[in-house]
């Protein structure tokens, strides 16, 4: 990953078009809307100094009732999220597949905003709650705008968009008391999932580490539905769209995250804000699975389900292209919130598919933007202009901004040349796939939607030991909430048709009856078949590794060993590790040759869960003072509790060992010390060792993300 930060982005040509409506106070006069100067902004206008507030003072009434109405309704859905812009480039021409035409010419860039997103919490609700996170991503194309609406989990809790109004009742806090948060932790979340087994597949993807993500940058993204690519000729593939992040894919433990939710709520968007304003700029490959038309029968699994993914080892992710997200926002209202995505904002080249869900949001977007931004004219909010030239016969409505010339305003005129007018599939015209479709009208769902549970047990299979402990923690965890006995046993006998060992962990847990074996839950079929098996694809351990951006505590005093800091400030530097000193008091520190650093945080401000890794300096003074703040060594107990690196001297043994860490062996290992066991995390430096070797073990540690093998060997697994 490049540090980019010696130059600034170029302007693309939407960053052009928000230009032209962003402001800059600097010294300038205060005004007020109508452009007249204001001579006080601190005492409203009174009948005497101890008076009456008068009528006449027009700039009190304007600035409260601006004030007034400054809130917009919050997202139904998805109502906490963070935008930031970037740019897309495709790898090689699509031409063959779609005549889409961003992904035609490698060397043209194509704006985007992506905004990131959980779902159920309300706007202010904490980043790193378990749920889905939005992954929705807007093309500024020449050819007008496309919408990505997806999320970082390829499937979707139900099969049909009628449900969908349910899902959200069910899943955001309880009517009653509005309660919980942001949580899946509650009866109704469970209620509903244990009555539409449906939800079956996802709630194994939410139960599991993909529900707590690191960051935004390492996520993956899906578009969810099959969509159709379809090329000049009117050639159609079915497609599903995919985000590849270059820093790979990881998560939180539940532990952290929960603690993260508390000691800094806005942990996600932070962590995409201050990377972004480095230079670190996030990366995420274009992967596309495609099928041809003719093979839409050919699987285990109808395409049309979206609660079905296409198995990557039967239909590879070809990756087609990179989006480089580069910029921030400058007014989170005016751009972030409000944003309209709609998953049928498409161009030609791309088209929908039948899966009901897809059908049913491409009339509940448009929808829910009437009401959140007010009327039918928010295309022209900034955000969400087109950098395609608009040019129709709709007119007026609340906030219209454009001022449409002439005397015309239908299709077909005379008076005004016909303009404007139709254009042909050749000169760009939009047309729709003519795909044949017969039937009856039928409230009714296909057979071939009725496997609930063969992907969900894939999805468990593909799992690593401690990805599956996870799992089961977090079951017990979110179901031990529930207070209805009867709902606990439902979800606990519907899940026996996923794994009945799974589902007799989770039941063990929240005191409940194992499973009835084999039964099946709510009528929903287990089917069998090949792609029961395992794919690997889908287990994060098979992900990406890279210490680049990951932050690092360094715990310091004065006194720490110079020449040690300074080589693994060196190879942090090199291999884009971000480090912050944490110490006692603010300030600058002292190191053994006089050298001086300085503490970004304390032990108040700063906390273990904020960080990737701890690196306690060495140095007998430094770590003599560190060793007596209780809050130091907590710091290191939960860094590692959280299976994270931890690297220090071996003098810092009683430190370590007051945090729980026991060196039995240090001395008979020399560099990265694997004790105990195999702990591929703890890294410890013998006195005599050059600090440069030390440093680069400890980088190579951090590119680990966490020490699972230490989780598998300090926690019992749950019994
Ligand atoms: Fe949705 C927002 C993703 C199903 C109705 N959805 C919304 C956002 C994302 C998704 C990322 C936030 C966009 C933003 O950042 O502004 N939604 C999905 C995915 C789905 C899905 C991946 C399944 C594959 N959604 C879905 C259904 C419906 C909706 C079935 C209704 C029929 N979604 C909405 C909405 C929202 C929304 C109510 C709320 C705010 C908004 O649209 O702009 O219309």
């Amino acid at each position: 990953m490049d540090r980019k930060n010696e130059q600034q982005p170029q302007k693309d040509v939407k960053d052009s078009q928000l230009e032209e409506f962003r402001v800059s106070d600097a010294g300038k006069p205060m005004t007020t809307n109508q452009g007249v100067r204001v001579s006080e902004d601190e005492h409203s206008l009174k009948a005497g100094e101890r008076g009456p507030t008068l009528m006449e003072d027009f700039h009190f009434r304007e600035k409260m009732t601006h004030f007034d109405h400054e809130r917009i309704p919050e997202r139904v859905v998805h109502a906490r999220g963070f935008g930031v812009h970037g740019y897309f480039q495709v790898y090689k021409p699509m031409t063959q597949y779609t005549k889409a035409k961003f992904l035609q010419d490698p060397s043209m860039k194509t704006p985007v905003f992506v905004r990131f997103s959980t779902v159920a919490g309300s706007r202010g609700s904490a980043d790193t709650v378990r749920d889905a996170r939005g992954f929705a991503t807007k093309f500024y194309t020449e050819d007008g705008n496309f919408d990505l609406v997806g999320n970082n989990i390829p499937v979707f809790f139900i099969q049909d968009a009628l449900k969908f109004p349910d899902l959200v009742h069910a899943f955001k806090p309880e009517p009653h008391n509005e309660i919980p948060q942001a949580s899946t932790a509650h009866d109704t979340h469970w209620d509903f999932v244990a009555n539409n087994t449906e939800s079956a597949h996802m709630v194994m993807w939410t139960m599991s580490d993909r529900a707590i993500p690191r960051s935004y940058r390492m996520m993956e993204g899906f578009g969810v539905h099959t969509f159709r690519l379809v090329n000049d000729k009117g050639e159609a593939h079915f497609v599903k769209f995919h985000w590849k992040p270059l820093l790979g894919v990881h998560s939180l433990v539940w532990d952290e995250a929960q603690k993260i939710a508390g000691k800094d709520p806005d942990f996600h968007r932070r962590d995409l804000w201050e990377a972004i304003e480095m230079g670190d700029y996030p990366e995420y490959e274009f992967g596309v699975q495609m099928i041809r038309e003719d093979e839409e029968f050919n699987f285990d699994f109808d395409i049309l389900d979206p609660t079905k993914i296409w198995p990557e080892e039967l239909i590879p992710v070809q990756r087609i292209g990179k989006m480089t997200l580069n910029r921030n926002v400058d007014n989170v209202f005016a751009e972030t919130e409000q944003a309209a995505f709609h998953v049928g904002n498409v161009v030609p080249g791309i088209d929908f598919s039948n899966d009901p869900l897809l059908q049913g949001r491409l009339f509940s977007y448009t929808d829910t933007q009437l009401i959140r931004l007010g009327g039918p004219n928010f295309h022209e909010i900034p955000i969400n202009r087109p950098v395609a030239e608009i040019h129709n016969n709709q007119r007026d409505g609340y906030h219209r901004m454009t001022i449409n010339r002439g005397q015309t305003s239908y299709h077909k005129n005379s008076l005004g040349n016909n303009d404007p007018r139709p254009v042909s599939e050749q000169e760009g015209g939009y047309t729709h796939y003519q795909e044949k479709v017969e039937g009856r009208k039928v409230r009714a769902r296909s057979d071939s939607f009725k496997d609930h549970y063969t992907q969900a047990k894939l999805f468990w299979n593909s799992m690593s030991d401690v990805e599956k402990q996870h799992i089961i923690k977090a079951f017990r965890f979110e179901v031990g909430k529930v207070k209805s006995k009867s709902v606990q046993q439902q979800v606990v006998d519907m899940f026996g048709n996923v794994d009945l060992m799974l589902a007799e962990q989770i039941a063990l847990g929240v005191g409940v009856n194992p499973p009835k074996a084999g039964e099946e839950a709510s009528g929903a079929t287990v089917a069998g078949g090949a792609e029961t098996q395992a794919s690997p694809a889908l287990s994060q351990l098979h992900t990406a590794m890279s210490p680049a951006t990951r932050k690092v505590a360094v715990l310091a005093a004065d006194g720490f060993d110079a020449g040690e800091m300074k080589a693994v400030l060196a190879a942090f530097a090199e291999a884009g590790v971000v480090p912050e000193v944490v110490s006692e008091n603010l300030g600058m520190i002292a190191g053994t040759d006089g050298s001086q650093l300085e503490a970004m945080h304390t032990f108040l401000t700063a906390d273990s869960v904020l960080f990737d890794a701890v690196y306690v300096a060495g140095g007998e003074q430094s770590i003599a003072k560190l060793q007596g703040i209780k809050e130091a060594v907590n710091f290191v107990t939960e860094a590692y509790n959280h299976f994270k690196t931890v690297g220090a001297s071996e003098l810092a043994a009683g430190l370590l060992s007051g945090s729980g860490i026991h060196l039995a062996d240090a001395s008979a290992s020399s560099g990265h010390l694997t004790s105990p066991g195999e702990d591929t995390g703890l890294v410890i430096r013998k006195e005599t060792e050059d600090g440069s070797i030390f440093a680069r073990q400890l980088v190579d540690a951090i590119a680990l993300h966490r020490h699972w093998g230490r989780e598998m060997q300090m926690i019992s697994p749950a019994k």
